[in-house]
């Protein structure tokens, strides 16, 4: 590699969601593949999605889905360069290929979701284990970056895979009964380890995690004696039905502001350590729930990227949620982003940070 070429890999450094943004990976959905129904994807998929699975399977997502979506996320990389972001992009596979384990056979997904793969936790890149069949080899994607960042100095640490055998699932999950006698059920057991990096949400030396139907205690476990003695990880409920993904529930914002999804979070199920901050309430999303959004809750309103403490990266035609944070003194930019939703994320999902300029500190 030329020493221009590795100059382009800065150094791995982010502790919250909120400092000045340096580098990022940006997602691609090149050969996105959509998946067959599972148990796991009716875990958290809408139910009115079910025909889109029945019909598309196994065969590549429709090209006018993945073009309108690849404009969004070059023009995403673009605005990010033009902001002197450093951006990377994955190299995608052809996830349409089938492939095999001792266990079962699948077909990918894609790599257009960078934030639900890996994390990078101080100076660390943590590969996440995932829970879909069809992500199991999703990293591979993003691993030649995080080889450069490796030879870069960067610590790395890959969390053990399950086996994503039939055993791992939970066959007496029932999505129309999540809860019984007042417990929140998960259709992955606790079997083996598992997790996505997006159940967890950066706060400099305490991080949140929410269980989720595919983050789950043995997951959340091999962080907390992976990650370092500095960090705290804080596991959090809330009123989400279907968990998977932290990101459309609780964004930290700034140091000291907090916004919460309200129709999933009530003021009681704020962890106490948030009681000196500011909670500010998300506003009503704007896209239609029963519109094009396959994998994910209509949330995807919060799901937007930091730049800075002030500047946020937010879809354009979020209008309740660009006024709000105007009225709490941030500066939203905004951007097209509404093709790339119904592959389940906006912004934060697209992005996964490298580096953002600051220290580690408590911020409590
Ligand atoms: N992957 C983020 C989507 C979470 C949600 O369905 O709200």
């Amino acid at each position: 590699m030329s020493s221009e070429a590795k100059s382009q890999f800065g150094k791995v450094w982010s502790c919250n969601e909120w400092d000045p943004l340096e580098e990022v990976i940006v997602g691609t959905v090149k050969y996105a593949t959509v998946p067959k129904w599972t148990p796991w994807l009716a875990s958290t998929t809408p139910s009115h999605a079910k025909w889109f699975f029945e019909k598309y399977g196994g065969q590549p997502f429709p090209e006018e889905m993945t073009e309108n979506a690849e404009v969004e996320l070059d023009n995403l990389s673009n605005v990010l360069t033009e902001l002197g972001v450093t951006v990377h992009r994955p190299t995608p596979f052809d996830f349409g290929q089938e492939y095999r384990t001792p266990w079962w056979d699948s077909q990918g997904l894609y790599a257009a979701m960078p934030r639900d793969v890996m994390m990078v936790v101080g100076d660390t890149i943590v590969e996440a284990p995932m829970a879909w069949r069809s992500r199991y080899f999703e990293i591979f994607a993003f691993r030649d970056l995080i080889e450069k960042y490796f030879e870069g100095g960067a610590k790395w640490l890959a969390a053990p895979k399950s086996s994503m055998s039939d055993s791992f699932y939970r066959r007496d999950y029932d999505p129309e009964n999540p809860t019984i006698d007042g417990v929140r059920q998960f259709v992955i057991s606790e079997r083996e380890v598992s997790f996505d990096a997006a159940d967890f949400t950066r706060v400099g030396k305490d991080i949140f995690v929410q269980k989720s139907n595919v983050t789950n205690t043995l997951g959340i476990e091999w962080v907390r004696r992976h990650i370092g003695d500095e960090y705290t990880i804080h596991e959090v409920e809330f009123g989400d039905e279907h968990p998977m993904h932290i990101d459309t529930t609780i964004v930290p914002l700034a140091p000291g502001k907090l916004m919460i999804n309200p129709s999933w979070v009530t003021r009681d199920q704020i962890p106490k350590i948030f009681d000196s901050w500011e909670i500010i309430e998300a506003p009503e999303p704007v896209h239609p729930y029963d519109k094009a959004l396959y994998f994910s809750s209509d949330w995807l309103t919060m799901n937007f990227l930091s730049i800075d403490e002030r500047r946020i990266l937010v879809e354009e035609n979020e209008a309740p949620l660009i006024e709000l944070l105007r009225k709490h003194g941030f500066e939203p930019i905004p951007i097209p982003f509404r093709n790339f939703y119904p592959f389940g994320g906006s912004i934060h999902c697209a992005t996964a940070d490298i580096r953002r300029r600051g220290e580690l500190k408590s911020y409590f």
